[in-house]
Formats: C-alpha cells, sequence, structure tokens
C-alpha cells in the first residue's frame, strides 16, 4: 500500500472520437445498434459543436423576419435562453424559450448531488468552508440574476446572482455555466437588488461590465457584534460595489433608509435603488408611514473619487473603504455622492428604459409608476435642479400593487400589477405628456390578466438596448388552478405573453418551482458554451503518468481516471481511519459523455463532465467492501462501471 501503484488506462479502449463509433468497436455491439443510448452524436464533437453555432445564426435571423412562433417543435432549438434565479432553493436555472423546456440547473448556494456541487473539494473552496473544511453554509436564497455587458447589451460572459440570505454575490461563467466564485458582503443583511454596471462612468473606452452593485435591505447594527442591540436609530444600510473581474468588494456606501434593487445607467455615471423603508423603521406599520419614499441615485466616479482621496472610513473588522451617502452629509450637489428622488409610496423594483433615458420605480403602496430622468438627475448632482423631486418626469395611474416594470424597445413598458393580478402596458411619453398637463392622453394601452399575482415581469433582451418587444414572461407567485394539484405546495406559473402586437397575447403557461424571482430573457445566439472541458484547465488533473494510490501517513490519494465504461484503478484498498482524496479525470473526449462517482455510506455523489477533473476528501471510517459506481448513464456497460473500495479493519 505504501508505495505507489500506478494503473495504465486499458490499452484494448478504441480511440474515442465519437460515442457511437466507440459503442460500434465495444463488445456489445448490437446494444448501440438497438439504439440503447439514445441521443447518441453521429459527428465529431468539434464538427458538432461549430454546426450548432451555424445552425443557431440562421435559426436566429429566420425567427427576426418571421411572426412571433411559439410553438418549438420536437428536435428544434429555442430562440432565446431565459436565465432564472431559483429563489430559496438557492439555485440558478437555464429554461428555453418560448418551449419553457427546462435545460439545466446551476447549483450556486445549495448543494447539488448530480454535479456533486457542495461535495467536491472544488466547489466547496468556491462555497466556503469552516476551519475543519465543512461547508459555512448550505442553504441560500437568490432573487436576481443579470448579465455582464458590453455595448449596452449583453456579452455572454457571466451572469451574476445575489444570495439575500446570507448576502453573498456569485458569479457564474457563462462558457460552462457554472459559478467560479462567491464573495461574501460585509456589514449586510438582505442583500436583495443587484445589477452589473454596462460601462465605466469615466472611461468611455471601457464599455463592459467592471462592477456589480448590491443593494442592502435590511437595518443592522454597524457593526452587527453586539452592541446596538436594543437602539435601531442608529442602525443603518449599506449599498455595496464589488469588483466584476476579481470579486472583491471594492466600496460601500453607508445610506439612509434601505436598498431594494437596483438599476444601472447605460452611460456607466450611475446606479440606483428604491427605497421602501425612507422611515428607517423597524416595524412594518413604521416602514409605511411615509406617503412617499424615494429612488436613491449614486454618482459612482464622486464615490470612488473619495474612496481613491481616503474620505472613507471602516465598520468593524471589515477593511473594505465606507464612504458617507447620508443626506446630511450630501447637502451641496455639486459634491454629492448620492440624491434622493421622491417616488411613490414603498417602490419596490427599479428599471432601467432601453433607450437609456429613464428609471422606472413601480410604486409598490401607490397605484402609480414613477418615472425619473436621467439627465434630470445629472443636473442635480450639477447644481442646476431646484429640488430632487424635479427629476421625476411622469408618475401614471397605472393599477393597484405595481411590482416590477419591463420595456419593449418601442417606449412601452409592462408593469406587473401584483394585486390586481395583471400586466398592464403603457407608454412612457404618453405619461409624460399627461404629467406635464395634458389632459387628453391617457397613457395606459392595454391590461390582461395573470394567473395569478404576478412578481417580476421581465421582457426578452429587455433589460439591454437590444429590447426587442416580442416577449414578455410574467413570473407570478400563485398558480391555484392552473396545473393539476400535487399536494398542499404548488408551483409557480411563468406566463408567457407575447408583446409584439398591439395587444398583449398570453400564449402558455409554464411551471416553476419555488421559487424563480427575476430572470432575464437572452438571445441565444449572444451564449457560446463549450461542450467538452480543457483538460488542462485542471491543475489536478490525472493523467496517466501522475495515476494511481499513494500514501503519506494516514493521508491515502487515489487518483483516477474515467474512460467509458471503467474506471482506471479497479481496486483500491485503505486503512480505518484514512483520510481518502479521491481525484477523478474523465478522459472521454465525446460530447455528452458525463461518468458519475458515487461511494455508498460515505455520502460522496459527483459527476466528471468530458475531459473534467474533480475531487473528494473524505474519512474511511467503516471496514468493509463498498462498490465505487459510475451514477451517470454513460455506457451500456454503465451498471458495470465500478470499482472495489476495500476499507481494512
Ligand atoms: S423581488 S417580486 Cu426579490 Cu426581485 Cu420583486
Ligand atoms: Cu460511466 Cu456510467
Ligand atoms: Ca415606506
Amino acid at each position: 500500500m505504501d508505495k505507489a501503484k500506478k494503473t495504465k488506462l486499458n490499452k484494448d479502449l478504441p480511440e474515442q472520437n465519437t460515442r457511437r463509433r466507440f459503442l460500434g468497436q465495444s463488445a456489445l455491439l448490437g446494444l448501440a445498434g438497438a439504439g440503447v443510448l439514445a441521443g447518441c452524436k453521429e459527428e465529431p464533437a468539434v464538427t458538432k459543436a461549430s454546426a450548432a453555432a451555424s445552425a443557431t445564426g440562421t435559426a436566429v435571423s429566420k425567427a427576426a423576419s418571421a411572426p412571433v412562433g411559439h410553438e418549438v417543435a420536437p428536435g428544434q432549438l429555442d430562440d432565446y435562453y431565459f436565465f432564472s434565479s431559483g429563489g430559496h432553493s438557492g439555485e440558478a436555472r437555464i429554461i428555453g424559450y418560448p418551449s419553457g423546456r427546462t435545460l439545466r440547473r446551476i447549483p450556486v448556494f445549495n448543494i447539488d448531488p448530480m454535479v456533486g456541487w457542495g461535495i467536491t473539494n472544488e466547489s466547496k473552496a468556491i462555497i466556503g468552508t469552516n476551519p475543519d473544511g465543512s461547508l459555512k453554509y448550505t442553504t441560500g436564497d437568490t432573487h436576481h440574476i443579470h448579465g455582464s455587458y458590453k455595448d449596452g447589451t449583453y456579452d455572454g460572459r457571466w451572469l451574476f446572482v445575489n444570495d439575500k440570505l446570507h448576502s453573498r454575490l456569485a458569479r457564474i461563467r457563462m462558457d460552462t455555466m457554472e459559478c467560479d466564485k462567491i464573495t461574501q458582503l460585509p456589514n449586510v443583511m438582505g442583500y436583495h437588488g443587484t445589477f452589473p454596471d454596462k460601462c465605466d462612468p469615466v472611461d468611455p473606452k471601457i464599455n463592459y461590465t467592471t462592477r456589480v452593485f448590491c443593494g442592502g435591505e435590511f437595518h443592522i447594527p454597524l457593526p452587527n457584534d453586539g452592541h446596538d442591540l436594543n437602539d435601531p436609530s442608529k442602525w443603518g444600510a449599506l449599498f455595496t460595489c464589488i469588483d466584476a473581474e476579481t470579486m472583491e468588494v471594492r466600496w460601500q456606501v453607508r445610506i439612509d433608509g434601505n436598498c431594494d434593487l437596483v438599476a444601472t445607467s447605460y452611460n456607466g455615471k450611475y446606479a440606483a435603488t428604491n427605497s421602501y423603508n425612507t422611515e428607517n423603521a423597524a416595524d412594518q406599520a413604521g416602514m409605511m408611514s411615509a406617503e412617499r419614499d424615494a429612488c436613491i441615485f449614486f454618482d459612482i466616479a464622486r464615490i470612488e473619487k473619495l474612496v481613491k482621496d481616503g474620505k472613507f472610513t471602516h465598520i468593524g473588522t471589515s477593511k473594505v473603504p465606507v464612504v458617507d451617502g447620508r443626506k446630511a452629509a450630501n447637502q451641496d450637489p455639486k459634491t454629492a455622492i448620492t440624491c434622493y428622488v421622491p417616488a411613490g409610496k414603498n417602490p419596490h423594483g427599479v428599471n432601467a428604459s432601453p433607450d437609456g433615458k429613464y428609471f422606472v420605480t413601480s410604486d409598490k403602496l401607490s397605484p402609480t409608476a414613477t418615472v425619473i430622468e436621467i439627465a434630470l438627475v445629472e443636473k442635480w448632482f450639477n447644481g442646476e435642479l431646484k429640488t430632487e423631486r424635479d427629476a421625476v418626469v411622469a408618475q401614471p395611474e397605472i393599477g393597484l400593487g405595481p411590482l416590477h416594470t419591463a420595456f419593449d424597445g418601442k417606449g412601452n413598458a409592462f408593469t406587473t400589477l401584483f394585486l390586481d393580478s395583471q400586466i398592464v402596458k403603457w407608454n412612457v411619453d404618453k405619461a409624460i405628456a399627461q404629467y406635464k398637463g395634458d389632459k387628453s392622453v391617457n397613457p395606459v394601452l392595454d391590461k390582461v390578466d395573470v394567473h395569478y399575482q404576478p412578481g417580476h415581469g421581465f421582457a426578452s433582451m429587455g433589460e439591454t438596448k437590444e429590447a426587442d418587444g416580442k416577449y414578455f414572461n410574467s413570473g407570478n407567485k400563485f398558480s391555484k388552478d392552473r396545473f393539476l394539484p400535487v399536494g398542499p405546495l404548488h408551483c409557480e406559473t411563468e406566463q408567457m405573453i407575447d408583446i409584439s402586437g398591439d395587444k398583449m397575447r398570453i400564449v402558455s403557461d409554464h411551471t416553476a418551482y419555488p421559487e424563480p424571482h427575476d430572470a432575464i430573457i437572452m438571445r441565444r445566439d449572444i451564449v457560446k458554451t463549450r461542450q467538452i472541458y480543457n483538460m488542462d484547465d485542471f491543475p489536478n488533473a490525472v493523467k496517466p503518468d501522475n495515476a494511481g494510490i499513494t500514501r503519506k501517513g494516514n493521508k491515502v490519494s487515489v487518483r483516477m481516471m474515467s474512460v467509458a465504461p471503467a474506471y482506471s484503478i479497479p481496486e483500491i484498498r485503505v486503512k480505518k481511519g484514512d483520510e481518502v482524496t479521491i481525484t477523478l479525470t474523465n478522459h472521454d473526449k465525446v460530447e455528452d459523455l458525463t461518468h458519475g462517482c458515487g461511494i455508498p455510506y460515505h455520502n460522496i455523489n459527483f459527476i466528471v463532465n468530458p475531459q473534467e477533473t474533480k475531487s473528494v476528501t473524505f474519512k474511511a471510517d467503516k471496514p468493509g467492501v463498498y462498490w465505487i459506481y459510475c451514477t451517470h448513464f454513460c455506457h451500456a456497460l454503465h451498471l458495470e462501471m465500478r470499482s472495489r473500495f476495500i476499507v481494512e479493519a
């Protein structure tokens, strides 16, 4: 046992450039021919990928010229990716749109035994561990997911998603659709809204996302270390900026009131958050006592100048610079870093219009949306506008319980009405004309019932300057009678609405496992994923010359490879009490050929995709024989793909 035992990959295994050809050459010819492995790919992986890419291009241009069709026939690809948060499941999700077919779940703040998220050493390091190696948190609550931008539209590089529960921001790399970083926000509780910037505030050449802004919702003692427990008047909330590239916290702003959702301007100069608790109250009645609340604008360049000039403090043990954005410290607009624009009562969402001109808050407890012109906010910051309220250019009455607003890129806005259970379509220019005094215009163009009680609403490409006005998705919080009953827990409804015509038209209901909040609908040509990993991206990749079993004291390292239908080590022997690390590299190069690794009674379960490496570390404390087996159907001999794990007493 002490000497290294090297095991060569089985030389009999044929070269595998396709799964079908491999099966054709394997021992069980008949099974392959009988189509046992449905979905086998004919073409070599590389050709397949480029073929798919060009097919994508063709189909998208076709879809652009044809009227909006909603059916996606078997074998046809969707026109859009729908990236959704998963609420208290702690995950993110990918859905094909308009079909509504679930394509993938992306575990982020949760544990997922299918892929091994929260089980492998690599994923644990991303999620964050305690000194004993256990996960710091195993729960999360994702609400808002947004893509990185370039030139005012998605660049297909990253998705960012928040965890409201433990105040963390996660980044998902879009080439593999996996979370690669998670950052904990200091001195914040209930981190809710999140939005990437679209451009640098000073350098127009940096016309892509380099910052992510995060809104802290709950007031807490600062620092929250046991002091000021009984004096809520001393509690506060912070607005946070995270570096998109390094995922480090850049700075925070102490504000009056709280943050909720976040939006960013197309010119990079401003971020904004709606504030429903401008009262700084610690109870519900208090949070609803003011007739108006606010939308708080942040001047990013000025904040970063303060930080650069050292005009900041620290809170508690955190090293993050905190600047003062409270009203008292920002009396002079010309030096202010924050502008508190009065909005309706307890506003919920804040959304930027695709023409770059307006921010719209949906005023939950008033029947209105508040339209704020960004050029006027800029005037205020230049000392050229009398009051903050003068930046409001419209406040149309749209219905009861407005929560979120989306845009079609043609000057129309679509707001979810939670209490009315409706979506209202209204015209921004008409709302502005009405606000100016033209009594003859009615900005409300159409209303449609949804089923039931919509929360988030978002349109295809609606949060980019390429908003295309095809689909609006109503994320409904209740589904009651819309689907077969499945017990007391109901799923939620994603209702797809065709907004290409004058009248909105509901075209389908999709189910959603609770509970998605926000999502984005992204054109498929923007998304470029890889189908196979690059083995060299994994520093711990197992190759024939470093494979085998080695021991150092009671630490045993098992370096193993998988090639369908076998692991490279048929028998692994350890002693009771050993700490075992299994590193597994999948040497299959065939698209879609994933292997799994389950170890009975050891709580280990994970997969390795083609050319991927993962590792797990655990204690072997129960003498006996344990069959390590492949959990992911990979081959006609999938059931036989096993290795004996023997723990000696
Ligand atoms: S919230 S239903 Cu978490 Cu986005 Cu508005
Ligand atoms: Cu390898 Cu199933
Ligand atoms: Ca309020």
